[in-house]
């Protein structure tokens, strides 16, 4: 046998070992279905779930991974949007927004959040600038969580080159928003430095100056959410990553370092989550590259495991499964 006939004769019995494996755990092959367990979509790849809670609908946006097998690098043009109202049954909707919607932007569809103020919604990018080298921020919007979304602003929020504590052209990516108890949103973002800004009530423009944050070996992907009277900034940790966390009375800080909320994600390098509250318990969103045989850093799918609190606030470590959320009801 020579090398190939080898690796291909290695694929077909794992496979065949692999099976009745998918058939009793609910591991998904690509069958173009949604169906139980983790990951949760299976007809595409998706990666960078954000989530967002409204009229006791879940809504859930990730990016569109479109490499195809063997390009190992990011391919993504694309954000997807789906709901479920009870976690499990998941439906889409036609794709909301490109990159290229921004008439500014040259591309990529990162990591990405929307949120609700006054009946609109508002959706957070990061994508390539077309004039300014390196990543910006953008704001699109709507006034259905399923879109169609349009550029709100026509110009970025943040470029590359309002940012200086590091010399890459993507440390401008990865917004959260949250919008605080007296009213005031916030935005955080960052690659290797995290930062914030206020944003005018308008939500699409910066009020005051951009702020660093200090957190133990921050990559990126920040989340901030609140539970009960907790502010948590999660992120992405170290590389390959894992997601650390901490946490804070106040949303501008100081935040204390709290350790590992999640472990590297099954065979993608890359680990961004979303947190939520829904029907009274609480749900990690994050992605891995766990479909076969093409899945991986750059082949991304969206998975959701429950997350549940201690007594003084802090986050038990995540669980991650194959089984998802279905096993446990
Ligand atoms: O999807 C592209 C980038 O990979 C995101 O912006 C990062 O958070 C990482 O998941």
């Amino acid at each position: 046998m020579d090398t190939q006939m080898i690796r291909q004769w290695g694929r077909n019995f794992s496979l065949a070992l692999l099976f009745p494996v998918m058939l009793t755990t609910g591991i998904k092959a690509q069958t173009g279905k949604i169906v139980q367990g983790n990951p949760i979509i299976t007809d595409k790849y998706t990666g960078d779930p954000a989530a967002m809670v409204h009229n006791n609908t879940v809504y859930l946006y990730a990016g569109h991974d479109e490499a195809p097998a063997g390009q190992e690098r990011y391919v993504m043009n694309e954000w997807l949007v789906y709901s479920s109202t009870n976690m499990l049954d998941w439906k889409e909707y036609p794709v909301p927004l490109k990159a290229k919607d921004f008439a500014w932007a040259k591309g990529d569809a990162w990591a990405s959040q929307v949120i609700e103020r006054d009946g609109k919604f508002y959706w957070y990018v990061a994508v390539e600038h077309g004039s300014i080298h390196g990543k910006a921020i953008g704001v699109a919007v709507s006034d259905s969580p399923t879109g169609p979304f349009k550029d709100a602003k026509g110009s970025a929020i943040i470029t590359n080159d309002m940012t200086k504590d590091t010399d890459i052209s993507w440390d401008d990516i990865d917004p959260t928003v949250y919008i605080d108890d007296d009213g005031q949103a916030y935005m955080y973002w960052g690659n290797r430095v995290c930062y914030y800004i206020k944003l005018k009530k308008n939500m699409i423009e910066q009020d005051g100056p951009i702020v660093k944050v200090d957190l133990p070996n921050y990559t990126e992907a920040p989340w901030i959410h609140k539970h009960k009277d907790w502010y948590y900034l999660s992120y992405a940790y170290e590389f390959p990553e894992k997601i650390a966390y901490a946490m804070s009375r106040k949303i501008t800080g100081p935040w204390e370092f709290k350790g590992i909320l999640n472990e590297v994600a099954g065979n993608s390098n890359t680990n961004h989550q979303a947190i939520i509250d829904f029907k009274g318990k609480s749900y990690f969103i994050y992605h891995n590259g766990s479909i076969p045989t093409n899945g991986g850093s750059y082949r991304r799918s969206v998975c959701i495991d429950e997350l549940k609190y201690n007594s003084d606030g802090t986050m038990k470590r995540i669980i991650m499964t194959t089984e998802g959320l279905k096993a446990k009801k």
